[in-house]
């Protein structure tokens, strides 16, 4: 008879989230591995919005949308926080109920993902402990990678594996259940996720390669895929065409970190057969592209196989940053991209430009500058804010100057709070620029002059009482 493993994605537990095309990538690949050495696999994604015991939910745009949400207590070191923090995805008693359906598995396997969603781990474990007593459980993924001896001391799981766990987990697991000779699989460079548990796919994300071969300093990229690998072109068509007319899916999420290296070899290629098949599907890239990199003709592309959601790495306006960032950016080549695009097709305003804020030696005029460069050239910008992730430059760099404890609670270095107390930075400062890119991209959509400044006074004053900030100023 085969082993039973049962995979869990837990919970997300934050301030806010939101589905963009979001899927337990590496769990799914771990789990193809698995079966294809003979186990039988049991998937319980709690961010499954379309799971069948979930209540239906609203969709929203491009097969997106919110997430069911739970308030539960904040952990003490975020009493202060005044937001509300909730649990994201499917209800606990429908995760209860989807338990009770699966057979006593062998061996537990479960994903982490964000560093500060640890506690979604550690409540899955308490209640497969008490429902699964003696199973072994074992947590891998991201943050169990970049934040490896927290996940072993915290989380109570059996067993903690850092990196890629393919070959790692099966090997692990044929020890545990005594199937020693399955463990000369090869995992080979990329993932196989195992959709066929998803009774509903509306959306898959895609990864044509792996790593970057950019090394910001703010970015775990290196620590989790120290090599950068591309996929061949036309193994990714072929993974395109099955879930287009396999799975009936039409949205596709590239989820690269680096899209557009050798762009005429890799992404052309991918676009010119999805035009040439005519697949009437939606492109999106939810992590950054590289500006630097669109052409005219690479704009003209994108836009005839039909990428919807666009959004261009930016980051910012300093020059020494971004010539830190391996000039992956420059402002010319932002305007540039925007221009090629525009003349693609693309409305200027429905591009999304990011904009980091909060970087350890960052200041709040570098900020403001580089998100009205963007609103200059008429696009929309995202702001995101830092999270300092061990491992990084900036990790050691906020430690050096903005004295962060080198053992800081990977809670608070969420990105939807502000993780270093600065006094020149502050809390007040952060919200008050957050408000600011709202008006910017309010103003966008309302055909107001951003550069009129008693424009933007009437505006702010209307629809953003809260924000006293100047324009232009601190
Ligand atoms: C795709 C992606 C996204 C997608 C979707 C994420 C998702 N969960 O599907 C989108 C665009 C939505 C996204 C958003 C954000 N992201 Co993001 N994202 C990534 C990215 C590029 C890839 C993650 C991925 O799917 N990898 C592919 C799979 C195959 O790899 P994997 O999950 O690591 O799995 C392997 C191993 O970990 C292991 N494994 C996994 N599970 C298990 C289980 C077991 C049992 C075992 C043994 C092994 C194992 O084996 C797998 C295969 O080898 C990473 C960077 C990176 N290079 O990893 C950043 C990254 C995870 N994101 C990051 C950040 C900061 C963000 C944002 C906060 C950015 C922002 N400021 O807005 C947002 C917020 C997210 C939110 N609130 O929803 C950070 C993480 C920061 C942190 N503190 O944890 C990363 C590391 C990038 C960075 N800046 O360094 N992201
Ligand atoms: S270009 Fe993007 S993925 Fe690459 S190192 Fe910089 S932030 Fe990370």
């Amino acid at each position: 008879m085969k082993n039973k493993i049962l995979m869990i994605n837990p919970w997300i537990y934050d301030f806010a989230a939101y589905d963009f095309w979001i899927k337990p990538v590496g769990l799914l690949s771990v789990g193809n591995s698995l079966e294809k050495a003979g186990y039988q696999t049991f998937l319980i994604d709690c961010m499954d919005r379309f799971h069948p015991l979930n209540p239906k939910l609203k969709k929203k745009k491009y097969g997106t949308g919110k997430f069911i949400r739970t308030e539960v207590e904040k952990p003490l070191c975020l009493k202060h926080i005044p937001r509300k923090y909730c649990r994201y995805g499917m209800p606990l008693e429908f995760f209860m109920k989807a338990l009770a359906e699966i057979p006593q598995p062998d061996v537990i396997l479960l994903t982490s993902a964000m560093t500060y969603w640890y506690p979604g781990v550690i409540f899955a474990i308490q209640i497969l402990k008490q429902k699964f007593p003696g199973i072994p459980i074992v947590l891998g993924g991201i943050y169990a990678t970049l934040c490896y001896d927290h996940a072993v001391e915290r989380t109570g799981a059996d067993y903690v594996i850092k990196g890629p766990g393919e070959t790692a987990a099966l090997t692990l697991v044929d020890s545990l259940t005594g199937n020693a000779f399955n463990s000369d699989y090869n995992a080979g460079n990329f993932p196989q996720p195992t959709y066929h548990h998803y009774q509903k796919l509306v959306s898959v994300p895609i990864f044509t390669s792996y790593g970057c071969p950019y090394r910001c300093s703010f970015c775990a990229s290196q620590l989790l895929s120290p090599k950068f690998i591309q996929r061949n072109p036309g193994e990714v068509i072929q993974e395109i065409e099955y879930f287009y007319y396999k799975r009936h899916v039409r949205h596709f999420a590239f989820s690269d970190d680096a899209l557009l290296i050798d762009q005429e070899n890799h992404l052309s290629i991918i676009m010119d057969a999805v035009i040439e098949k005519n697949l009437k599907l939606d492109f999106h890239t939810p992590n950054g592209i590289h500006t630097q990199l669109i052409t005219r003709d690479l704009a003209k592309k994108m836009f005839r196989s039909n990428f919807k959601t666009l959004r261009l790495s930016y980051e910012t306006s300093d020059r020494q940053r971004q010539a830190e960032m391996g000039s992956k950016v420059t402002d010319d080549g932002l305007a540039d991209a925007i221009d090629y695009l525009e003349s693609a097709g693309y409305r200027r305003k429905d591009l999304d430009v990011y904009v980091i804020m909060g970087l350890p030696d960052q200041h709040c005029e570098e900020v403001i500058t580089s998100m009205l460069f963007v609103a200059s050239l008429g696009a929309k910008v995202r702001l995101t804010s830092f999270s300092p992730i061990p491992g990084t430059k900036d990790w050691d760099r906020a430690i050096e100057l903005h004295n962060m404890p080198d053992d800081l609670d990977p809670l608070l270095t969420n990105n939807s709070i502000f993780p270093l107390s600065r006094a020149d930075f502050s809390n007040e400062i952060f919200e008050q620029i957050k408000n600011l890119s709202k008006v910017l991209n309010y103003g966008l959509d309302h055909r107001i002059n951003f550069f009129d400044k008693s424009e933007i006074a009437k505006l702010v004053k209307q629809h953003f009482k809260e924000i006293k900030t100047e324009i232009g100023g601190r």
